[in-house]
């Protein structure tokens, strides 16, 4: 059996400050159109692939900061995307800053969404892993302030949609286990990842050289260890002075890397994706309803890390009697 997807990578360069979303959209749907000649059912677009990276900057003024996020999906500046989305008859993925009023309070998000072939969405994720800190760190060579502008999502749901079963990621939370065994435990086949990574990571240089390296050892265990697909798809490029890794590449179940980009600006790279190609992972090596053993793994719930209980608490100190599980 065989069910095939034609996926396109729809990698970005860098988006400028002073791009209005007018520009960035026209970008997006010159490699939406694209990728519908060349017969793709879906195009990736990267995490917040309407603004430039803004969590690389303190932004003491509210009204300068909202300006980064979307009250509504589809809003007028956005559109014109589905519409095309629609008329051509291709689906897409698209990360932006989200700003939601729930329960009369104001909450950011950063977001992303699946939208089929008919231009509806039909799955929305909020990031769950953000990465950075929250106060002004004078010292880096540029802010990564994720934690001060964004809430945590809670959830790594999983949509039926091009005939199969689809998750999503943002950026960090592709380089978390976590991330892909929740989508894997539900079935996922296909994930799809957009992320801004810059080279530098100013609290560890010393991996700056291995910024590539981690990008596909990631996104090719998960895809192995859980019979997906995965998609990671980059803004790249250097972007308001801050150097951004490329690297977007489709990743088969079997762990193999079947497209890439060779560039750091707007690019294409293709696949066709054969969704029954997980299966012969899902059933043998990583079949979960057989082998996992969940039993022994309580810790992943019951605690943050080694000095954490989930709760916050500390962890108790190892004795006879102490049995920190859940
Ligand atoms: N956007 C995002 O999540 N970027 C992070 C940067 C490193 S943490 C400061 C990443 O994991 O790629």
């Amino acid at each position: 059996m065989s069910r095939f997807v034609n996926v396109a990578i729809g990698q970005l360069g860098p988006i400028a400050k002073q791009e209005t979303r007018a520009q960035v959209v026209h970008r997006l749907s010159a490699l939406m159109l694209q990728a519908h000649q060349m017969g793709c059912d879906l195009i990736v677009f990267p995490e917040l692939a309407l603004t430039t990276f803004f969590p690389r900057w303190y932004i003491e003024d509210v009204a300068e900061l909202n300006a980064y996020y979307e009250r509504a999906m589809p809003g007028p500046e956005t559109q014109g995307l589905f519409d095309l989305s629609r008329k051509l008859g291709i689906g897409f993925y698209i990360g932006y800053g989200e700003l939601a009023v729930e329960e009369g309070r104001t909450r950011r998000y950063n977001t992303s969404i699946i939208v089929d072939k008919g231009g509806q969405i039909v799955g929305k994720y909020r990031k769950v892993h953000l990465p950075g800190h929250e106060a002004h760190e004078p010292w880096r060579a540029f802010q990564h302030l994720e934690k001060r502008y964004f809430e945590a999502g809670k959830d790594f749901p999983v949509f039926e949609a091009f005939g199969g079963k689809f998750g999503m990621a943002i950026c960090n939370d592709r380089r978390w286990t976590e991330t892909y065994r929740e989508m894997g435990v539900q079935g996922v086949e296909m994930i799809l990842i957009g992320y801004n990574t810059p080279v530098h990571n100013p609290p560890a240089p010393e991996h700056d050289d291995l910024s590539l390296f981690h990008n596909q050892l990631v996104m090719q265990a998960g895809a192995y260890q859980n019979g997906t697909w995965v998609v990671g798809v980059a803004k790249a490029g250097i972007e308001e002075g801050v150097d951004q890794i490329g690297g977007s590449c489709i990743v088969a179940p079997s762990g193999e890397i079947v497209a890439s980009c060779t560039t750091k600006g707007d690019e294409l790279a293709l696949a066709r994706c054969d969704l029954d190609l997980c299966n012969s992972f899902k059933e043998t090596t990583f079949n979960f309803d057989l082998h996992r053993q969940p039993d022994a793994y309580s810790r992943i719930v019951a605690r943050k890390g080694p000095g954490l209980m989930a709760d916050g608490s500390p962890v108790p100190p190892p004795g006879p009697k102490t049995d920190d599980r859940a």
